[in-house]
């Protein structure tokens, strides 16, 4: 038994010399199989115990590829994970750029400083939520920094369904670069306030997949915009109605009447500077 002491110290010491602590540890090993070295997860803040550090879906040593951020899991910043976009074929390096049709929107609110909101040519528009086509909510503001048209249509009107046949093709015109399109719609085809499933049919039938929101009597919308718009003398009551919005929120043109989608887009890729 006293041979177990000296035998164990050895042991410990030899341990201990063998392992190197001096030489600090091995930069060139790859721990987690990211495709990168410890060295370069060092350089890069990642971790070399996690192959996807940020948990976007996206490995470390695949970030660089894509131009994303191996520490931070929405690059961009609009809502959407990095590994998300790179699967629906979006740029997640451009916030403007986000998967669409999934009922989810980009949230850019908080981007721009809004100054007090009125409904006035050059005036920041009001902030306001509408119940969408998912049976969700979307919201202004969180289109910040972009240009925005609001379409005030209704499901009796006519030549508000012949304009919304171009909606869709409108907006991807422009949609990379930071444009959106809403649809509030006032009414349904009773002059009903229209529900999601109302909604939800609307968006289908004209392939749309921008927000199409409930903008009847009793919503957010009604009361602070489309309502002020007539009070102020700017709406005449005629749709389907649009106006424009500069990437301040600025109610910067309107349109009345279907037919006139060559004349936005032109406007359109105006403000974009295209
Ligand atoms: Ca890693
Ligand atoms: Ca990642
Ligand atoms: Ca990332
Ligand atoms: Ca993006």
């Amino acid at each position: 038994m006293r041979l177990l002491a000296p035998i164990g110290l050895s042991f410990v010491l030899t341990a201990c010399i063998g392992g190197g602590g001096n030489d600090g540890p091995d930069l060139t090993v790859d721990n987690d199989g990211d495709g990168l070295t410890l060295g370069e997860e060092n350089d890069l803040g990642t971790s070399d115990d996690s192959a996807d550090t940020d948990a976007d879906g996206i490995d470390d040593g695949d970030e660089a590829e894509h131009g994303t951020d191996p520490t931070l899991d929405d690059t961009d910043g609009e809502g959407f994970l990095d590994g998300e976009e790179i699967e629906a074929g979006t740029d997640p390096v451009n916030p403007f750029s986000w998967p669409h049709g999934t009922g989810a929107w980009p949230n850019l609110e908080g981007t721009v400083d809004f100054d007090d909101s009125a409904i006035g040519w050059g005036e920041t528009v009001p902030n306001f939520t509408l119940e969408d086509q998912y049976g969700g909510e979307v919201e202004l503001y969180a289109f910040s920094g972009m240009v925005v048209l609001i379409d005030m249509s209704a499901g009796w009107c006519g030549p508000c369904r012949s304009e919304a046949k171009d909606a869709q093709e409108l907006w991807l015109e422009h949609a990379d670069d930071g444009f959106i399109v809403i649809h509030a719609m006032i009414d349904d085809d009773n002059g009903d306030a229209p529900d999601t499933e109302w909604l939800a049919g609307w968006a289908d039938q004209y392939d749309i997949e921008f927000p199409v929101g409930n903008g009847h009597q009793k919503s957010d919308f009604y009361k602070k915009v489309y309502k002020p718009l007539g009070d102020e003398g700017i709406y005449e009551g005629y749709i389907p109605y649009m106006i424009l919005l500069d990437q301040d929120m600025k109610l910067h043109e309107q349109y009345i009447g279907a037919g006139n989608a060559s004349t936005i887009s032109n406007e359109v890729a105006s403000l974009l500077g295209k």
